[in-house]
């Protein structure tokens, strides 16, 4: 069987929740990567049977995830993490979450991945319109957002859609452009485009 890693599960309120369920169910094991801030909250709550409703596959069985990797998906390696973060204590109580760190864990655990799922994104000031975005503001949309692998995207890369600023709009049509080598790829992109919107919690911030 086929084994994924989905970037960006936190609740089961996401598209990456929703892609780890029907990859389960079409019978792959799943891990997950869960954004540091986020991690004791996810687990805490899937330890406690809080999303064991939504864990429920067509044929009735639970989707398991074998394993849920802290990651914060704006740092390569720990040479990358400023010393704010690193002495934040939502993040000291954990170790190897950067990118480069996760995949050499993975590795580690599992040899290798079949398939690699990236369901995130964050633009810290994605409600201001993009003139008013500082350049930080900006640089953060398309650091956390960038991924060259499945990625999910919106049609505000291509078209004005009011409400998706601070950088938000041009990180996706970086994470297209990085993306379009991918055949498949691209297929995925079309579809998620004509979807309509999923009242995730990034949603939810954005006022969709
Ligand atoms: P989500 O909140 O479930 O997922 C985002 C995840 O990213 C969260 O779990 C965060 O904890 C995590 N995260 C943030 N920063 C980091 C970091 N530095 N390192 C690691 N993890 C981090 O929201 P979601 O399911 O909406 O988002 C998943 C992907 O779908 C993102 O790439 C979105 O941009 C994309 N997407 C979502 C929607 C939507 O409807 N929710 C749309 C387009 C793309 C969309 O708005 N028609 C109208 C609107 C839309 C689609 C169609």
């Amino acid at each position: 069987s086929k084994r994924a890693f989905i970037a960006g599960v936190a609740d089961d309120n996401g598209y990456g929740w929703a892609i780890a369920k029907s990859l389960a169910a079409a019978g792959a094991e799943i891990l997950v990567g869960t954004w540091v801030p986020a991690l004791n909250i996810f687990e805490t709550s899937l330890r406690r049977g809080k999303f064991d409703e939504s864990r429920v596959l067509p044929d009735g069985s639970l989707m398991e995830i074998t394993k849920v990797y802290p990651l914060d998906a704006v740092f390569d390696n720990p040479d990358d993490v400023p010393e704010d973060i690193k002495s934040n204590k939502r993040y000291a109580g954990s170790s190897n979450w950067t990118v480069k760190e996760v995949a050499e864990s993975v590795k580690q655990d599992f040899g290798s991945i079949d398939i690699l799922v990236h369901s995130l994104a964050n633009g810290p000031e994605v409600s201001k319109p993009l003139l008013e975005t500082s350049r930080n503001g900006y640089l953060a949309a398309l650091s956390a957002s960038r991924g060259s692998s499945l990625s999910l995207t919106y049609i505000a890369s291509e078209r004005i859609i009011p409400g998706y600023g601070g950088g938000m709009s041009s990180a996706k049509a970086a994470l297209e452009s990085d993306t379009r080598p991918h055949s498949f790829a691209r297929y995925i992109i079309h579809r998620i485009k004509s979807t309509g919107p999923l009242r995730s919690r990034a949603a939810k911030a954005i006022g969709f």
